[in-house]
């Protein structure tokens, strides 16, 4: 990733010359940062203006900005991009300065900014600021509020911050195409008072899913239902960064909505609270405890917890086909078919065939099978007990005591204090007593 600070200084030139004339004129365009890693950069900690906790996205960055006279300015380009969903699988994607989701875009309630975006599409784009207000002819509609953005062109959106909270971008722009390539990005705008809301950890997601062919690697975009990459940030479990947080930290996961359908995403080991939606901050005295919360499509849910269970605790969607990977859509239910009368004649015909899934799915998560190429296992990733049979939408919130305020590693797997695993009965298991018809009442 550049420096931030090399890019205010060299931008620094710059200023004057645009505020001046009030159109501004190519020369004026800041530089375009941009990145090809999936790991999560560290969070822009805010060199000026008020103090804030800055976000930290997984697999994702914070998008440089420069400030020029009063002005917060940022560019992003549009443009094709190549994502790793997981080690093991890339997809060809649309996005925003290198990757898809495009980079966080970080500022202040009553912040004035300049956001210019670039085309490098080969076709018309606009950018949509959902859930900000703003003037009419900024709100990125394309055809309604401004002509489109051709490709090859620069346009520019000018606003002021109204209210803080929890925002995205998105293309209102050949919707359905470019959101099923994946351009989209969060847009956390943090309160003018440093101690509202306060956090100590705040993570970002957006959701997004793809329907991308075993062997493939390009999205079907007029896919309308039977989507099988189920992504955070354009990453699926084991590919998701771990959100590691200090016991007795005040967390928040800001969670946007733009697949087709809904979410609930649940939490182990504690209760969380929605704070904050696309429509503003919830009243403290309106919130309840829940452990599962739906995300609606097109729209954001940011919860807040106190993470006061120390432990490695999964964080994921409860629609059990979003928490795999692709491939397990079409499969038959064998559990309690005998198999093995069949499996010789097949054999005589496909001499590798291996019947499959009498005693259900979890012993495919255990072997290698062969897959084709960019084709990630349908259920995967492994843990200090065994296999996780995981995929697409999972974490892990790993709570330890003694976190540095800033650090984000990985801690590796939690050191259970003795006797408080799970465990098994030594010995016969003896029969389960039977109820007598006597007993009943
Ligand atoms: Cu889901």
């Amino acid at each position: 990733m550049m420096s931030r600070r090399g890019f205010v200084s060299s931008a620094a030139v710059l200023t004057g010359a645009a505020v001046v004339s009030g159109r501004i004129q190519a020369a004026g365009i800041p530089e375009a940062p941009t990145t090809r890693t999936t790991a999560m950069q560290p969070p822009v900690v805010p060199s000026s203006g008020p103090d804030y906790q800055p976000v930290a996205t997984l697999n994702g960055w914070t998008l440089p900005w420069r400030m020029n006279g009063d002005v917060k300015e940022f560019h992003l380009v549009a443009e094709p991009v190549v994502r790793e969903f997981a080690p093991g699988m890339k997809a060809n994607l649309w996005g925003y300065n290198g990757q898809a989701p495009g980079p966080t875009i970080e500022a202040v309630e009553g912040d004035k900014v300049r956001i210019f975006v670039t085309n490098k599409l080969p076709e018309h784009t606009t950018v949509h600021w959902h859930g900000l207000i703003l003037p009419n002819g900024m709100d990125g509609v394309g055809g309604l509020t401004q002509p489109h953005i051709k490709p090859g062109k620069t346009f520019v959106y000018e606003f002021e911050l109204k209210k803080s909270g929890s925002f995205m971008y998105h293309p209102h722009s050949d919707e359905m195409v470019q959101m099923a390539m994946g351009m989209m990005g969060m847009f956390v705008v943090h309160p003018r008072d440093p101690k509202f809301r306060r956090v100590d950890r705040d993570f970002v997601v957006i959701m997004s899913a793809y329907a991308i062919d075993p062997g493939t690697y390009l999205p079907k975009v007029s896919e309308m239902t039977d989507f099988n990459m189920w992504t955070w940030n354009s990453r699926v479990f084991p590919g998701i960064d771990p959100m590691p947080v200090r016991l007795g930290d005040r967390v928040r996961i800001r969670i946007g909505n733009l697949t087709m359908t809904n979410h609930p995403i649940h939490i182990h080991g504690h209760t969380f609270a929605v704070s904050c939606t696309d429509g503003g901050w919830v009243p403290e005295s309106a919130q309840w405890p829940e452990a599962t919360v739906d995300v609606p499509v097109g729209s954001i849910r940011a919860v807040d917890f106190l993470a006061d269970n120390p432990g490695d605790w999964a964080l994921h969607c409860h629609k059990t086909h979003h928490a795999m990977n692709a491939m397990g859509h079409n499969v038959r239910n064998m559990i309690g078919v005998n198999q093995r009368p069949l499996a010789g004649d097949v054999r005589r015909l496909v001499p590798d065939y291996m019947p499959m899934g009498s005693e259900g799915t979890a012993p495919m998560a255990q072997m290698q099978m062969p897959l084709p190429d960019n084709t990630l296992p349908m259920m995967t990733g492994f843990g200090p007990f065994g296999p996780l049979e995981m995929g697409g939408m999972f974490t892990v919130i790993k709570i330890r005591e003694g976190l540095a305020a800033n650090d984000y590693k990985d801690p590796g797997p939690y050191k259970h204090p003795s006797g408080t695993v799970a465990y098994e009965v030594e010995g016969p298991t003896p029969a389960p007593a039977k109820q007598s018809p006597k007993s009943k009442s």
